[in-house]
């Protein structure tokens, strides 16, 4: 691998730290190094807070400030160039000097989209563009899938038999994937904003959607209860994490919860429905279920990520797992759970 690739790595690695707690910014590292020598790195560890590339500046040591000016700064997305919460990364690029900046993926956040980019080549720095961009693309997507198609990023998880059949015809639970498999997903919730289920799911198998087997934070969870009728001694309505109830009428609050009523008889409720969530400002979500509302998101086409288990299990009736159309990019075995990643960009 060459420098290039294995400092872009570096900053991939960094960025991943912030999984959870950057959204709706993205995940962002930022590595300063000097020719082979890291100097300086750092990463967006929680919305509001400084930018991974002060974090990497800041992180320089006083004998080796005086290496900045012949540095090169790798940050996996393009430096912001507008004032938010923060000031421009632009500017304390150019103010530190820093001759060459070498990103992998673009920041479509309106005002940003490029125009970082186009402000240091208009100052002199050197730009380079694109290095290792397939997986920049992948860490950035969720921020721009929010920032450009006002939604959140959806991402499908879901447990299949080796004959593809998603669930029981009778609306019972099948646990299907092993303990593994199983913590890996929490892991996973504590890496998205929200895990939206339908009723039927809720009912079903009463998830408590948050994260037990794993250190993390909890996301938040939405539920589809169009006609009201959920019992409220569900695991959902504890209390224990935030969260978010559709329904057709209008609903009062409860302790952690809040209701929006959402017109499910018009043929848009589901892109609708994501805008309300963005309004949120959920930019990940999860969707786990069950087969109807996995089957509507990828006919409308309205998911980024799929992340399914397919296990040795095989029924000889059940509900169709959704078909994605999309050959898997990854694949894992975790014992004899067999996990594909398939994205929809
Ligand atoms: C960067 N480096 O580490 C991150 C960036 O003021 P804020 O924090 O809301 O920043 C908004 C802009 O900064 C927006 O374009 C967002 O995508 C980007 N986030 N940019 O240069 C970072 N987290
Ligand atoms: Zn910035």
């Amino acid at each position: 691998m060459s420098l290039k690739s294995r400092l872009m790595q570096r900053c991939f690695d960094l960025a991943r730290l912030g999984a959870g707690y950057a959204s709706p910014n993205p995940m962002v590292g930022a590595v300063l190094a000097c020719g082979e020598k890291i100097i300086g790195e750092g990463y967006f560890v929680k919305d509001g807070g400084p930018h991974a590339e002060v974090m990497a500046v800041r992180s320089v040591k006083p004998a080796d400030r005086k290496l900045i000016k012949q540095s090169t700064l790798y940050v996996s997305l393009e430096p912001c160039n507008i004032y938010g919460r923060t000031p421009p990364c632009t500017n304390l690029i150019l103010e530190e000097g820093i001759p060459h900046v070498i990103v992998a993926a673009r920041d479509l956040t309106p005002g940003v989209n490029g125009s970082g980019l186009k402000r240091l080549q208009e100052h002199g720095v050197i730009v380079e563009e694109a290095v290792l961009s397939a997986q920049g693309k992948i860490l950035s997507e969720y921020r721009n899938v929010f920032v450009s198609k006002n939604r959140p990023y959806v991402l499908l998880k879901y447990a299949q038999t080796a004959n593809n059949l998603l669930a029981p015809k009778d609306g019972s639970t099948q646990w299907l994937t092993n303990g593994f498999s199983k913590r890996l997903v929490h892991k996973w919730r504590t890496e998205t904003d929200a895990i939206l289920i339908g009723a039927g799911t809720a009912r079903a198998d009463n998830p408590a959607l948050t994260a037990r087997l794993y250190p993390g934070k909890s996301p938040r969870r939405v539920v589809i209860d169009r006609n009201g009728n959920l019992p409220p001694s569900l695991k959902l309505f504890d209390g224990t994490a935030p969260t978010l109830v559709f329904r057709q009428s209008k609903s009062s609050t409860g302790s952690n919860i809040t209701f929006f009523q959402h017109d499910f008889t018009q043929a848009d409720w589901l892109p609708k429905l994501l805008t309300q969530l963005s309004g949120q400002k959920i930019a990940h979500l999860t969707v786990e279920g069950g087969a109807w509302l996995l089957q509507e998101f990828v006919a409308q086409d309205l998911w980024d990520e799929a992340r399914v288990f397919t296990t040795s299990a095989n029924w000889s009736d059940g509900l169709p797992a959704p078909r994605l159309g999309k050959k898997a990019a990854k694949e894992f075995l975790l014992q004899q759970d067999h996990l594909t990643v398939h994205y929809n960009f």
